[in-house]
């Protein structure tokens, strides 16, 4: 049973047995989580003080500058999870190809992997606004005792066991689901410990807020182009709140909290959009539709497509449920 205020420590251990493999090798695994979000963490917050800004000089696989933290915070979640033992396998939106963890022993016998994005919306660092941590976690499908293959980490959002997300921002929290619902901690940064400050997060049903980088209206699909115009016209509820920070991690958080939508659609120049299916979409999807929200590419849920790459990207709409819905129908009526 969640309690206000328990430590994540606390309640990772209470929680345990509610997870069907229970072995503790999950809990470890999010113990670990929890330890790399702090090192990132730190690095984050003193950003702005130290010369950590800027490129790093390298090119990611989606052919985008990285920034210096990006590269800290990939460092420190894969030498994280590579010392604990915990995981098979690691991919990450900054590596190329996956990472093969041979474990205890070499004996490739950890049965998760990950994946992950360490530092998302990272062109934001440099004017000080908030970015995130986003990952995801799967049984692999191969047997233990072999090294992973990319058939492992190639599996429907729907096979997740956990996801979730980090959020560096005016404090620093951590949401995750295990398939029992989200749950929020908060980071009291004066002695290091997540408290749990937001148990059971839901989306409201409905809400007011729609999120999308407007810049592209004329390179969207017709149905976004209609939807986008529906939220702007005068009606009850309506006009909604155009509110876009550029930093899924953020505009999703918020907008679990005050209820609205958030797209990236595909466009005229990005036939999937933007966002990578395995590390952004899949675990923002599984924790919106365990919060009670809504994630689809616009017809079908995020959660039920058959990954084909490791970086593949995908259109995206996820949040409040009446709104993804409404946002869906206007998409079905321009096919
Ligand atoms: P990144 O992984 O390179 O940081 O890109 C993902 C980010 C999201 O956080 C954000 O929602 C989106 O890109 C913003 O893109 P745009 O500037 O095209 O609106
Ligand atoms: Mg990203």
């Amino acid at each position: 049973m969640a309690r206000k205020n328990q430590t994540l420590g606390e309640f990772i251990i209470e929680n345990q047995s509610e997870f069907k493999y229970s072995s503790g090798e999950l809990s470890r695994l999010i113990n670990a989580i929890r330890l790399a979000a702090k090192v990132v963490n730190h690095q984050v917050n003193k950003a702005g003080l130290v010369d950590i800004l800027g490129g790093a000089g390298d090119t990611n696989i989606q052919g985008e500058d990285q920034q210096k933290l990006d590269v800290i915070a990939n460092d420190a979640f894969i030498k994280t999870l590579i010392n604990r033992e915990i995981v098979c396998g690691i991919g990450s939106e900054e590596n190329d190809d996956f990472i093969t963890v041979e474990g205890h022993n070499d004996d490739h016998q950890n049965k998760y992997v990950i994946l992950m994005d360490p530092l998302d919306g990272s062109s934001n660092i440099d004017v000080n606004v908030s970015v995130g941590t986003i990952f995801s976690i799967y049984r692999r499908i191969t047997p233990s005792g072999t090294p992973v293959t990319i058939e492992d980490f190639l599996q429907p959002g729907r096979n997740q066991v956990a996801a979730g997300y980090i959020i560096y921002g005016t404090s620093t929290m951590l949401v995750y689901t295990t398939g029992h619902g989200v749950n929020g901690f908060t980071l009291n940064p004066a002695i290091g410990t997540f408290y749990l400050s937001h148990p059971n997060m839901m989306f409201p049903e409905e809400g007011t807020i729609y999120s999308v980088n407007e810049g592209n209206y004329t390179h969207f699909p017709q149905g976004v182009k209609n939807y986008i115009k529906y939220c702007q016209e005068e009606s009850e509820n309506r006009p909604y709140t155009s509110r876009y920070i550029g930093s899924l991690v953020s505009d999703i958080h918020r907008n679990m909290i005050k209820g609205g939508i958030y797209m990236y659609p595909k466009s005229s120049v990005n036939s999937n959009g933007k966002l990578r299916l395995l590390y952004e979409c899949n675990p923002m999807a599984f924790i919106t539709e365990q919060a009670g929200g809504k994630a689809s590419d616009g017809y079908t849920p995020i959660l039920d497509l058959q990954p084909t790459e490791l970086h593949q990207r995908a259109p995206f709409f996820c949040g409040s449920k009446k709104m993804v819905e409404k946002a869906e129908d206007f998409m079905a009526k321009s096919l």
